[in-house]
């Protein structure tokens, strides 16, 4: 009972990303440019963590560090929006939703809960102790740097990314972090408003880095992924 009453809680203070993705043409950049302001250019490298066997993709759990401190887990969602339009199942198909977690300490309480180890390593600020990955059998699988371009729009909470990965994939998307217990409706309309804006009109979901990584170094795991409708 304890258990699942923590497990809510968790879950309350997680903040929940949803965001679309899609290819940006000259036309989407000139529509960008007149909804948005970039507020900056920069760089990161991300590493992909999992076990040998993908015990954590395989769940739609994407373990990474970023400029080689900042940890973050990335778990699938379930969407709260119960009661939908058609033109809202059709936002929701376009967008993904990821409960996102970063504290290193609640990262490792999941992982040992998905994992079932006993990892007895506690969490560490500093970079080097990092005895709980090996305990955990996690290794790097994915690795890549990344030219970010950000802008900020007049619609409330919405960011746009345009991205840029060193294996030579573009691709931009829409963002809104929602916030402990908070309104994923809203934040699927504001991407929609959004979308339109800048003349989207696919209505396929476009590949993110992580997908066409996959498919290009690890195609095996990508077909397995796909066939279980994780990406
Ligand atoms: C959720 C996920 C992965 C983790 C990273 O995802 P993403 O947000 O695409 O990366 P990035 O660099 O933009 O992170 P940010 O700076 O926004 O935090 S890797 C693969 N997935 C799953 C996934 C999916 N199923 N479908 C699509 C379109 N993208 C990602």
């Amino acid at each position: 009972m304890q258990d699942s009453w923590d497990k809510s809680i968790n879950f309350l203070k997680m903040s929940v990303e949803v965001e679309r993705k899609f290819l940006c043409n000259a036309d989407t950049r000139k529509a960008l440019e007149q909804i948005g302001v970039c507020v900056g250019q920069r760089q990161f490298q991300d590493q992909y963590f999992d076990t040998p066997m993908f015990d954590l993709t395989l769940r739609n759990m994407w373990l990474r560090k970023r400029n080689k401190e900042c940890w973050e887990l990335k778990c699938e969602a379930v969407d709260g929006t119960e009661e939908m339009s058609r033109q809202q199942t059709r936002a929701v198909s376009m967008c993904t939703q990821y409960k996102e977690i970063t504290s290193l300490h609640e990262i490792q309480l999941r992982l040992k809960e998905v994992l079932k180890t006993n990892s007895d390593c506690e969490a560490n600020s500093l970079q080097e102790d990092e005895c709980w990955l090996g305990e955990m059998n996690l290794v790097p699988f994915a690795e890549f740097i990344t030219e970010r371009w950000s802008y900020t729009l007049e619609e409330d909470g919405v960011q746009v990314d345009l991205d840029r990965a060193d294996f030579g994939y573009s691709v931009g998307e829409i963002e809104v972090l929602v916030p402990e217990g908070g309104n994923v409706k809203s934040a699927l309309e504001k991407i929609e408003r959004t979308a339109q804006k800048l003349g989207l009109t696919g209505n396929q979901r476009v590949d993110g880095k992580m997908n066409v990584y996959l498919q290009r170094n690890h195609p095996e795991h990508y077909a397995k992924l796909l066939s279980n409708n994780i990406i």
